[in-house]
């Protein structure tokens, strides 16, 4: 039996959790008749001010259906957040700022899912909002689900045969990803420099695609593996 030491998947960066807002939902704003406005309102003892809608100065609006409106006054729900909340900490309030939970994701494309065809849509307020240790950016990057747990991209198995070792990967497939396996020899140095294996996957049913995939490297013995994966 051939010994694997150790495998890794390389993605970007992770992100530190952040907090998630602190914020209240409140309705109902009839169509054409409500307005939204910046005036600071007083709720619960403390003071908050009305979030506009979508594409306009001060944040987002969603609607009570998960739709978004940019029509201020037309909304039948909006959110309200504490004044000058700092979801990230970057010292850019989230009235001010495009990506409210610094996960590289603007808030428009969370709250759209643009960057998941608008299958889903993650929450602008937590860099990663299913909590299954990938951001938001890595999942959209990956074409696995934010708002499920179970849809992440990694290495899910590593089996040793003689002196082949298979390594297996959860992909997105209808050939919508490239993948890229490499490896490394002896001690963990440096990143997997090797490649072994790069194509696109098949497989899998709309929307997610998700599928394994199984790559054989004849000189597997004690080394490492890394799959990157590329968002043509
Ligand atoms: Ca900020
Ligand atoms: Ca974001
Ligand atoms: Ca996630
Ligand atoms: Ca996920």
């Amino acid at each position: 039996m051939k010994t694997i030491r150790k495998l890794f998947i390389a993605l970007l960066s992770l992100y530190a959790g952040a907090a998630l807002a602190d914020f209240y939902h409140i309705g109902t704003v009839h169509n054409g008749v409500g307005s939204i406005s910046d005036n600071t309102v007083s709720l619960g003892g403390r003071d908050w001010r009305h979030v506009s809608a979508a594409a306009q100065p001060g944040g987002i609006g969603i609607g009570s259906a998960g739709t978004i409106d940019h029509r201020s006054g037309f909304l039948q729900a909006v959110e309200v957040r504490r004044r000058d909340l700092d979801t990230d900490g970057d010292g850019v309030p989230d009235e001010l700022d495009w990506d409210n939970d610094g996960d590289g994701l603007s808030d428009w494309d969370e709250v759209t899912g643009a960057p998941w065809g608008g299958i889903v849509t993650s929450n602008p307020n937590n860099p990663d909002t299913d909590g299954d240790g990938a951001s938001d950016l890595m999942e959209a990057i990956a074409g696995t689900d934010p708002t499920n747990p179970d849809s992440v991209f990694e290495i899910i198995h590593i089996d040793s045969d003689g002196a082949d070792a298979e390594v297996t990967w959860t992909a997105r497939g209808n050939h919508e990803r490239i993948y890229v396996v490499r490896t490394l020899d002896d001690s963990y140095d440096g990143t997997p420099s090797e490649v072994i294996w790069s194509n696109t996957v098949a497989g899998g049913e709309a929307p997610w695609f998700e599928t394994t995939e199984t790559v054989t490297d004849p000189a597997g013995d004690a080394r490492f593996f890394a799959i990157e994966v590329l968002k043509p």
